[in-house]
């Protein structure tokens, strides 16, 4: 079918939507333009909610985490606020390296004071003086907007002591990434703040009760603390009416591939795969649409009813991830697409455990004999693959370990590559 004209695709920038509606059409330098278009409303009517309030108001509206494991952010909040144990940190992960997402780049790039507000929400809720923004290294634009937008906002007593006279204080420090994946998982995250390697901790204790130095500690993603900001100014019932009941709110999406119109989407939860391909011009020719980024998996043409929804997407035995959907049509080489991201996993991973350090190794040596191959006698090279991704699932640390296999499985499970 034909794609639908550029014009009928909501446009960044759209008032009709809500994440990305300031993107494009204000300055992302100019604090003045921020606040004469709704900025630093969520703030001060987080003020006067007050921390409990916030956390009532977040918990409600449903928001679970737009980062890739969608734990509900309320719980997060309140268990980090409970913590008796003091100073609290929150962190803001922006170290956006799952390949095929770029949302959070955008978000920073396009509407910077958003998350400046956003973090100072999170951190009045949860009793945090002290934020970290950690940067992905290679996002030098986003880099220097949220500089600007850190130092105007400081300047102009939106940041620091005594935040719009309410008595909280608070201010962010900006940390940048160094290239590795590893270190936008959460614990990594703060051994690289903490000037160790980037390496995995075990969990529990999970963050919330010792995190960042020790201390309890507040972590989300981006967009995550972007939607507090209209959960705060349309109000709890208001925000968990868009989506679907159990995945709330507006969801971005990193559309790429074999599409038209590449980009990120802004769409309520619950749009099918196949509504919001179309809307980026999917071709005819489609062999397989990857979900969820590397660490996601491969859905047929034939699928393009899953709902996007966290359980839509469980359900269909697939994962939504941080948003990815990338196409590939007929023309892209699949085993040679699976070998790259083989390789993938086998470069970032740490090292630290053994499943992984050696489990992607071995995963990327069967690929590359099956290619070697081009295919034929797969067969023990399949089986191999199977207990390999077997025992990373099962006995990995952390995320990376135990989702290494999942796009080759479902390339094999789903797409039949190799049969
Ligand atoms: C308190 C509990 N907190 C869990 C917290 C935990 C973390 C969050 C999710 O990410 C995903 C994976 C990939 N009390 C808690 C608790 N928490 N139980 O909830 O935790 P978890 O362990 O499920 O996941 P995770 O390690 O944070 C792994 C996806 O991330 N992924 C994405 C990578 C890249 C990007 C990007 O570039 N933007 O997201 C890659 O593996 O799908 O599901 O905060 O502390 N009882
Ligand atoms: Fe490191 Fe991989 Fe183990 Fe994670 S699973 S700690 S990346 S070796």
């Amino acid at each position: 079918a034909e794609p639908p004209p550029a014009a009928a695709v909501p446009q960044a920038g759209d008032p009709a939507l809500t994440l990305l509606r300031r993107v494009g059409t204000t300055d992302p330098a100019s604090l003045d333009d921020y606040r004469a278009n709704g900025g630093y409303a969520a703030l001060r009517r987080a003020f006067a909610l007050g921390p409990a309030g916030v956390i009532r108001e977040v918990t409600d509206s449903g928001l679970l985490g737009r980062g890739g494991a969608a734990f509900p952010t309320g719980r997060k909040w309140q268990a980090t606020a409970s913590q008796p144990d003091h100073p609290h940190y929150l962190v803001c992960n922006a170290d956006e390296s799952e390949p095929g997402t770029f949302k959070d780049r955008v978000l920073m790039e396009g509407d910077p004071y958003a998350l400046v507000e956003a973090m100072t929400i999170a951190a009045y809720a949860t009793g945090a003086h002290r934020g970290y923004l950690y940067l992905r290294g290679e996002y030098p634009r986003a880099l220097h907007r949220m500089e600007h937008a850190i130092g105007r906002a400081r300047a102009r007593g939106l940041l620091g002591d005594d935040i719009l006279g309410q008595g909280h204080s608070f201010d962010i420090e900006i940390r940048r990434g160094a290239g590795a994946y590893i270190c936008g998982e959460e614990t990594a995250l703060f051994n690289s703040i903490e000037g160790h390697r980037g390496e995995p901790r075990s969990k529990p204790p999970f963050p919330v009760e010792k995190g960042l130095f020790g201390k309890p500690t507040v972590e989300n993603n981006v967009e995550t603390l972007v939607n507090v900001l209209p959960v705060l100014t349309m109000g709890a019932p208001a925000y968990a009416a868009i989506g679907t009941e159990r995945s709330t709110g507006p969801k971005l999406f990193c559309v790429s591939g074999s599409v038209a119109r590449p980009g990120v989407y802004e769409l309520p939860f619950g749009a099918t795969l196949g509504e919001l391909l179309t809307l980026a011009g999917v071709r005819d020719n489609l062999r397989a649409v990857l979900l969820g980024g590397a660490a996601g998996g491969f859905v047929r043409p034939d699928e393009l009813d899953i709902p996007l929804t966290f359980e839509g997407t469980r359900e269909a035995g697939t994962t939504l991830g941080s948003g990815v959907v990338m196409a590939f049509d007929d023309t892209v080489p699949l085993p040679r697409l699976l070998l790259r991201i083989a390789e993938f996993f086998r470069d970032e991973s740490c090292g630290q455990c053994v499943p992984c350090r050696v489990g992607t190794v071995r995963q990327e040596e069967a690929l590359h004999r099956i290619v070697e191959r081009t295919g034929a006698d797969a067969a023990g090279d399949v089986a191999l693959l199977r207990e390999v991704g077997r025992a990373m699932r099962d006995a990995s640390i952390c995320g990376l370990g135990q989702t290494a296999w999942n796009a080759v499985e479902s390339a094999i499970d789903r797409l039949g590559a190799y049969e």
